[in-house]
């Protein structure tokens, strides 16, 4: 239920509401209430649930896949947690909170964004005679925003002494087909005796063992995970008391290297060209809760166009989706939800080319310890998973504006620092922030470029937007010739049906004709590794003159229905090699 803030709330009484909700979804689009579907403030959940006694004498853990973007969990009445960041997962023990009986568990959320959060928010509070508080957030960027519990809320159980946590790195010898996993285990609790680990093939045959909470164990003839042709091997990890097994963890895990070397982004050894999208987690109902089954139609979607990749735009997808796309040879350039860090976005970007601009958003964003926490809270999730191939700092903040290079050197260092394999970092360039420019891109391992020529610039004139994305596109290469160059976003808003004789926007003509233009000009790049586009499929946004119904610039409609693009792109992809 909304929270009217009129007289408090108790989280150990049940909510005076009747209201139902499903989770995991998010709220909005369940109420058939504009009102509740554009609440912005507090909001509250509740349900009650038993533990079976056996299960008591068990650690048990209460898991959030998110919770968006802030929230306080209460069991019983008691404050057990509070976690900000919406994209995220969280846990907290539940044992000293449980009674015999009845379990009554209440969350508070809010879905307010501001100048302190990412993603960042224009946040406006009003009161009005009677003290009552009207909250709005006016999102800096394009998409709903969608809240909720969004993604599956768990209780598991382990014994006292268990395995919290398993770090895997493997270090490949691609000449020799050998690699050295290294393997760090953290456990919590009772001290184990031993810690044995075991790696089992995709056939279960055990292919290594080893023991101790930081080894390595060699794997001969290793099967490699390559794009599209995924292989995984299992950890299986055992904690030992009295030697006997007390605790197992099973990680599934793929085995494969990945470089910036020359221009090139190389994995497994070879020249990898991205082909695919830039993707939402949006879907009619669910919002931005978990839904399965289109996590599976989208990737047949993109298998059968021919796709290998996409970016987790713009915040971390669900844990079940870098599953999916691990065990489906998905390659994922996964991002932090720093998106909107950029306070004055105009159109008209005269200023911006000239040394020393600066705008307002280093001095006036407070978001440094929410994205350093991002980053941190991304890594610790995705770390082992062989599918993210890099990390995507943020997405279009003002890198042209003094300031920039201060605000993200340090967060470089610190995605640095805590990757265990140490993959490639980028950040997502705005079209303002070019070779001259950009401030910061010399952090960048690739260079990544959403780019809407033809679109929002010289909008309907293919020809003067393909000498300027040729033009940029070779000052970036003359730039940096060692780095590799890909395009991140680049598209259309298209009304499926809506046709013309004169190719003009948003006719499914016009996008075919876009998406033509810009290959043309990719081919001719020399240090270019990868076309994602914008967007995968239509999806909600804020309501806006541009916008109908959300964003059109899917190649798929919101219920995946392909507009006449598809079949252009099919062919292409299907002609371009993954690797070469
Ligand atoms: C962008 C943003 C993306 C928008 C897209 C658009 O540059 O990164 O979030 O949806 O443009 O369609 O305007």
């Amino acid at each position: 239920m909304v929270d009217p803030e009129t007289t408090p709330i108790d989280p150990g009484k049940p909510l005076p509401t009747n209201d139902v909700m499903a989770v995991p979804a998010s709220f909005n689009d369940q109420t058939a209430e504009a009102k509740i579907r554009s609440h912005t403030g507090y909001f509250w959940y509740q349900r009650s649930f038993t533990v079976a006694k056996p299960l008591r004498a068990q650690r048990l853990v209460l898991r959030f896949g998110s919770a968006t973007h802030e929230a306080w969990v209460y069991l019983n009445g008691k404050e057990i947690t509070h976690h900000k960041g919406g994209f995220t997962p969280f846990e907290v023990e539940i044992n000293d909170y449980l009674k015999d009986e009845d379990n009554l568990l209440t969350v508070k959320l809010s879905n307010i964004l501001d100048y302190s959060t990412i993603p960042v928010g224009n946040y406006s509070e009003t009161k009005d005679v009677d003290g009552h508080i009207t909250r709005k957030v006016d999102e800096n960027f394009d998409f709903f925003n969608y809240a909720g519990l969004n993604r599956p809320i768990k209780i598991y159980s382990t014994p006292k002494a268990h395995i919290d946590d398993i770090v895997i790195a493997p270090d490949v010898d691609l000449a020799h087909k050998q690699a050295d996993v290294h393997i760090m285990v953290q456990t919590g609790g009772e001290p184990f005796d031993e810690v044995r680990t075991i790696i089992l093939d995709e056939e279960g045959h055990q292919v290594g063992e080893g023991s101790g909470t930081d080894e390595q164990i060699t794997l001969s003839r290793v099967h490699l995970w390559q794009p599209l042709h995924a292989y995984l091997y299992t950890a299986k990890v055992e904690g030992m008391l009295n030697g006997q097994p007390v605790d197992i963890y099973e990680e599934p895990f793929g085995v494969r290297t990945v470089k910036v070397t020359d221009g090139k982004f190389l994995i497994n050894g070879q020249p990898f060209y991205f082909k695919g999208f830039g993707k939402h987690e949006d879907t009619y109902i669910n919002g931005k809760g978990l839904n399965e089954a289109y996590n599976v139609l989208d990737l047949n979607l993109m298998k059968k166009m021919g796709a290998n990749s996409f970016r987790t735009s713009h915040y971390p997808y669900s844990d079940e989706m870098m599953r999916l796309c691990d065990r489906e040879g998905i390659v994922v350039i996964d991002e932090t939800p720093a998106v909107g860090l950029m306070v004055s976005f105009t159109f008209d970007n005269s200023e911006i080319s000239k040394p020393g601009y600066q705008d307002d958003t280093w001095k006036d964003l407070k978001t440094a310890t929410a994205h350093r926490q991002a980053i941190h809270e991304i890594i610790d999730r995705d770390k082992n998973h062989a599918c993210v191939v890099m990390w995507s700092i943020a997405n279009e903040a003002a890198n042209y504006s003094k300031g920039a290079h201060e605000y993200f050197e340090p967060l470089f260092k610190l995605a640095r620092q805590l990757d265990p394999q140490k993959r490639p970092l980028t950040y997502i360039d705005l079209v303002w922030s070019n070779p001259q420019s950009d401030k910061s891109s010399d952090l960048l391992d690739v260079i990544c470029l959403n780019r809407y020529y033809g679109w929002y610039l010289d909008t309907g004139d293919l020809e003067i937007s393909e000498e300027k994305t040729r033009a940029e596109l070779k000052a970036w290469q003359a730039k940096y010739p060692d780095k590799p160059i890909m395009y991140t976003e680049y598209g259309a808003d298209t009304i499926p049906g809506l046709h013309s004789a004169y190719d003009e926007p948003w006719s499914e003509e016009f996008q075919e004709d876009y998406y033509r233009m810009n290959s043309r000009v990719f081919d001719e790049i020399p240090n270019f590794v990868g076309e994602q586009l914008w967007n995968f499929a239509d999806f909600q946004t804020k309501y806006g003159i541009q916008r109908v119904q959300g964003n059109k610039k899917g190649v798929f409609t919101r219920s995946r229905e392909p507009k006449s693009v598809v079949r252009y792109l099919s062919q292409r992809w299907h002609s371009i090699p993954n690797f070469g």
